[in-house]
């Protein structure tokens, strides 16, 4: 039977970490996949993590199933940190949260979940997004649009947007970026935030808003702007969490999906629902990350180390990106890649086409996804001037 199976290509992003690692040039460098690294170049365990790891070593007594929402106590920190801990959503007891492998298995969730229990409805997601965005909603079974996000020139296309959030049929899902874009690294203003409010409220859409990179953008506070405008402003949202990049614990799987009802009563009927979608996917989410994040914010003491890593996480990368631009300004390139500075998160849209990422990777060992994304992370001091005379050159 397997001999009318067909190979077909691996995942683009995941791709370039092969070749990075084939690559023998001595002053390659790693702009491609999407994991943060320090200034050595190493994606480094937090020293929160490490310590809460030490804890559960200790103190772990079981390792029986922890249920398909999860574990209630990770529940019970998360909620306020994705909403806020004075949040009127809490304090109305309007939210679940159902822990899930990661954000993607979040993702997957909702998909399922609105598939099944909100048959018809369609999808919509930015263009350009998360590539998985399109293959998780698909496999689903979910109809899929777009709506534009970034412009010919490289810039946010806001009207675009907002034209396009303004035909979207009543009662469809929108996905929306909470902060750091990917891959763009544009993010909305809070005016812009306020008419897409306007637009979901007026559409009556369902919003769902990705949350990966909660405290690499501006803040922990400041990246959950737009997600907690649509929790305190709108009946119904839909909001997916990710603990892989701002605990560093990528390869724990630990994320949830939150689900905002209009009352007590509505969200539990949900949460039945979601309870059914975790056990036809994988029964019960890992128990390992969700235990350290819950170690880590039930501690005033490690809570306070770790917001000071990723407040450092988050120092690291925006200052890169105004060295970026500082290094091409020998070359007059400064004006054309000013974006860079603007933009937040791990990714950069830097207006590099194709070819040049090719002659990049080719010519220098510099590698980036085909689309022209950098992650920001993946630069140092050290090898600025580098890229940004292989830019220079690849450029001209
Ligand atoms: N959503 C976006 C936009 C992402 O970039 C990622 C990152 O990998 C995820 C969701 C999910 O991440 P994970 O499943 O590793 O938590
Ligand atoms: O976009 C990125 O680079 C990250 C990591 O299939 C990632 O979100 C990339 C591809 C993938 C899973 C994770």
């Amino acid at each position: 039977m397997f001999e009318q199976i067909e190979r077909v290509p691996g995942d683009a992003i995941l791709g370039l970490i092969e070749a990075f690692n084939k690559d023998p040039n001595p002053q390659k460098v790693d702009l491609g996949v999407g994991v943060y690294r320090d200034a050595q170049g190493v994606t480094p365990i937090m020293r929160a993590v490490k310590k809460a790891e030490a804890l559960l070593l200790k103190n772990e007594t079981t390792k029986s199933y922890i249920g398909s929402h999860g574990d209630p106590r990770y529940a019970k920190v998360v909620l306020p940190l994705v909403l806020g801990a004075e949040s009127p959503v809490l304090a109305a007891d309007r939210a679940s949260a159902t822990q899930s492998p990661g954000g993607t298995g979040a993702l997957r969730l909702a998909a399922d979940f609105v598939k099944t229990n909100l048959p018809g409805k369609g999808i919509w997601v930015s263009d350009p997004t998360w590539p998985n965005h399109l293959g998780i909603f698909q496999a689903a079974g979910i109809e899929l649009h777009k709506y534009p996000y970034v412009d010919a020139d490289n810039r946010l296309d806001f009207d675009g947007m907002l034209s396009a959030l303004k035909q979207i049929p009543h009662g469809d899902v929108v996905v929306l970026h909470a902060c750091c874009h990917n891959p763009s690294g544009f993010d909305l203003s809070r005016e812009q935030w306020q008419q897409v409010l306007e637009t979901v409220r007026e559409r009556d859409l369902l919003p769902l808003v990705d949350f990966a990179y909660q405290g690499f953008g501006d803040g922990l506070d400041e990246d959950a702007y737009g997600a907690r405008l649509m929790a305190e402003n709108l009946d119904e949202v839909l909001i997916t969490s990710s603990c892989s990049k701002n605990f560093g614990i990528y390869r724990e799987r630990t994320g949830c999906l939150i689900a905002i009802a209009k009352n007590h009563e509505q969200m539990q009927n949900v949460r039945s629902q979601l309870a059914i979608v975790a056990r036809e996917n994988y029964s019960n989410p890992p128990a390992h990350g969700g235990s350290i994040v819950y170690e880590i914010l039930e501690s005033a003491e490690l809570a306070a180390v770790w917001r000071d890593e990723l407040t450092e996480m988050r120092n690291r990368i925006n200052g890169l990106r105004r060295e970026f631009v500082d290094a091409l300004a020998p070359y007059g390139l400064d004006g054309q890649f000013a974006h860079v500075a603007e933009q937040r998160g791990m990714f950069s849209y830097t207006g590099l086409k194709p070819e040049h990422v090719d002659r990049l990777r080719d010519e220098y060992g510099i590698y980036l996804v085909r689309s022209g994304r950098a992650n920001v992370a993946g630069l140092a001091s050290e090898n600025l001037p580098y890229v940004a005379k292989a830019i220079a050159a690849v450029v001209k």
